[in-house]
């Protein structure tokens, strides 16, 4: 009898994603008690489970149907949740911005029933979208509260000495980094210590958004953070979503207008797999690399992001309805990577994500 702890994401795989909650020992029973669907693992043996595309389909809808983070996360508020911090000026004008940054070790659940054992910032993940203008001074009050070493190694220009790399915060200490943001694009920021790959597997990493001078055009504006957790810790992740919560916006699409212009601050921040993608149906997109050239972009409906890669993706969408995206790698797309943009016709700014305009 195959044992969780021998379980690759492959077998999982098989059993149509299901399984994921398995690797995690006693979970497998609350997924099985959530519908008939996912009780058939209970008693079948998971080795000798083999569905039909249209069973895999309904095990699937069963499990990972509607997926509302027990955790209090809110993946339709983190879209648009962006932090400006607090804001003051300095003795020769330019704007201050202030924030608090947390280190604490939190259970997360990243998929109904499967609660994995983060590190996160400010207890979610990913972390705070911290949002600014070039130029502007950020200074970042972090203490590490939870039981290892961490840091926050920003991507961008700075002093080494804000590099988050050095020093090692250890649990109950603190550092501030303080820098001048620049250059205008989105940029990662995530933990430094080593292990390096299990300190941002974990959770401890989020998006910094340095606006140009003046802003970008108006546009209903969202963060999508690609990211994936290994829940049996064996070096290979069994979930993958967009925004922590697997499948979420497969079952709750974000809604934008028909032809309003939409801006995404996409993120790659998987761990362990050397890179992840982005594929939009039905529509094209205009992608600005590192979001750092306005002037530089590429038509095209599939990107590709290699592990701290990220981009600006700019779309409007001619047609009403509903427009699938998803990594166009088949295997991450059904481990949960999944969603859905609906193009709704007339839809109020302040319907859903709020379109943004800087100021
Ligand atoms: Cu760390």
């Amino acid at each position: 009898m195959m044992g969780p702890k021998t379980m690759s994401r492959r077998d999982w795989l098989k059993l149509g994603g299901v399984g994921v909650a398995g690797l995690s020992g006693t979970s497998v029973l609350a997924l099985a008690r959530r519908g008939g669907a996912a009780a058939a693992l209970e008693h079948a043996g998971v080795q000798e489970v083999i569905h039909s595309p249209t069973e895999l389909a309904q095990l699937r809808m069963g499990v990972f149907g509607d997926h509302a983070p027990a955790d209090g996360f809110d993946p339709d508020a983190f879209l648009f949740d962006f932090d400006y911090g607090d804001v003051s000026r300095d003795e020769a004008g330019r704007t201050v911005r202030e924030y608090e940054i947390v280190a604490v070790d939190r259970e997360i659940e990243v998929a109904p029933g499967v609660w994995f054992p983060a590190w996160t910032y400010n207890g979610r993940v990913p972390g705070p979208t911290l949002r600014c203008t070039e130029g502007d001074l950020l200074r970042v009050r972090f203490s590490n509260a939870g039981s290892h070493p961490h840091t926050i190694h920003f991507h961008g220009t700075h002093p080494p000495a804000m590099d988050g790399v050095f020093p090692i915060v250890e649990p109950g200490e603190r550092f501030t980094y303080e820098f001048p943001a620049k250059p205008f694009g989105v940029h990662p920021y995530h933990c430094h210590a080593i292990p390096l790959k299990r300190h941002i597997h974990k959770g401890l990493y989020g998006t910094l958004i340095v606006d140009p001078p003046g802003g970008r055009s108006p546009a209903r504006e969202l963060v999508m953070v690609m990211n994936g957790f290994d829940t049996n810790f064996d070096g290979e992740n069994e979930v993958y979503a967009v925004n922590t919560a697997a499948f979420y916006y497969r079952t709750h699409p974000i809604r934008v207008g028909v032809g309003e212009p939409v801006r995404i601050y996409l993120v790659n921040l998987t761990e362990f797999d050397p890179i992840n993608s982005l594929h939009l149906h039905a529509g094209m997109f205009r992608y600005y690399r590192t979001g750092t050239r306005p002037d530089q972009y590429e038509l095209t409906d599939t990107i590709m992001l290699c592990q701290g890669e990220r981009g600006i993706v700019e779309l409007e969408l001619e047609n009403p309805g509903l427009h699938m995206v998803h990594a166009h790698q088949s295997e991450f797309a059904e481990l949960g990577w999944m969603s859905f943009i609906d193009a709704v016709p007339h839809l109020a700014a302040e319907d859903g994500v709020p379109v943004h305009r800087y100021v």
